[in-house]
C-alpha cells in the first residue's frame, strides 16, 4: 500500500468540481485516509512550490493557490503515488489527453485544479506537511478485495 497527497486547488473550489474530482478518485478506488479544506498560508505555500522559486511563473502560482480554499486528501491504494498522477495527466491541460482529470476538464497552464506528489518520497514529505499523523484514518472499506485484489482463484 502507498499514500499520496493531492490537493483540489483553488480553481477547482470556484467551478465547484471537488465533488466531481473526489469521486473520480473514489470511483478508481483509490482510498482516502485524510480529507480537509483549508486556506494556504503564503509560507506554506512557499514550501511546497520551493522547487519553482526564480521560475516566471512562482509568483502567480503563490498568489493563485493561496487566493481560495483547497482541498486536501491522502489516497492509499497500491502504488497510489503513479496511479494518482496518471489519473491527473500532463501539467497543461490543453496538453492533456481525455480521460485524465486535466484533460477533460480544464484548457490552463497554471489553472489546473489538481496537484498529486509526484513520487513517493515527496508524497511523505508532502503528508507531513498538510497533516498530523492523528488526522491520519486509516480503514478498510468492505469492497477492497473487488476493487484492488485479484484472489480470483478463491471465488
Ligand atoms: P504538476 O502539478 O503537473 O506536477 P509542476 O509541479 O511542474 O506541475 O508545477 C506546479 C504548478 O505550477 C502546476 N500545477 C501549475 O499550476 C504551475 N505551472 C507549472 N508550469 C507552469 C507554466 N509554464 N506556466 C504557468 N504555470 C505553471
Amino acid at each position: 500500500m502507498q499514500r499520496t497527497l493531492v490537493i483540489l486547488k483553488p480553481d477547482a473550489m470556484h467551478r465547484r468540481m471537488i465533488g466531481r474530482i473526489i469521486q473520480r478518485f473514489e470511483d478508481k478506488g483509490l482510498k482516502p485516509v485524510a480529507m480537509k479544506m483549508m486556506r494556504m498560508t503564503p509560507e506554506l505555500a512557499a514550501r511546497h512550490y520551493g522547487e519553482h522559486k526564480g521560475k516566471p511563473f512562482y509568483e502567480p502560482l503563490l498568489k493563485f493557490i493561496t487566493s481560495a480554499p483547497v482541498v486536501v486528501l491522502v489516497l492509499e491504494a497500491p502504488a497510489a503515488v503513479d496511479m494518482a498522477r496518471r489519473m491527473v495527466g500532463p501539467t497543461f491541460g490543453a496538453e492533456a489527453p481525455a480521460g485524465t482529470i486535466r484533460g477533460d476538464l480544464t484548457l490552463s497552464n497554471r489553472y489546473n485544479l489538481v496537484h498529486a506528489s509526484d513520487g513517493p518520497a515527496s508524497a511523505e514529505r508532502e503528508i507531513a506537511r498538510f497533516f498530523r499523523h492523528d488526522e491520519i484514518c486509516p480503514w478498510t472499506p468492505c469492497d477492497t478485495t473487488w476493487i484492488s485484489e485479484q484472489p480470483w482463484d478463491d471465488l
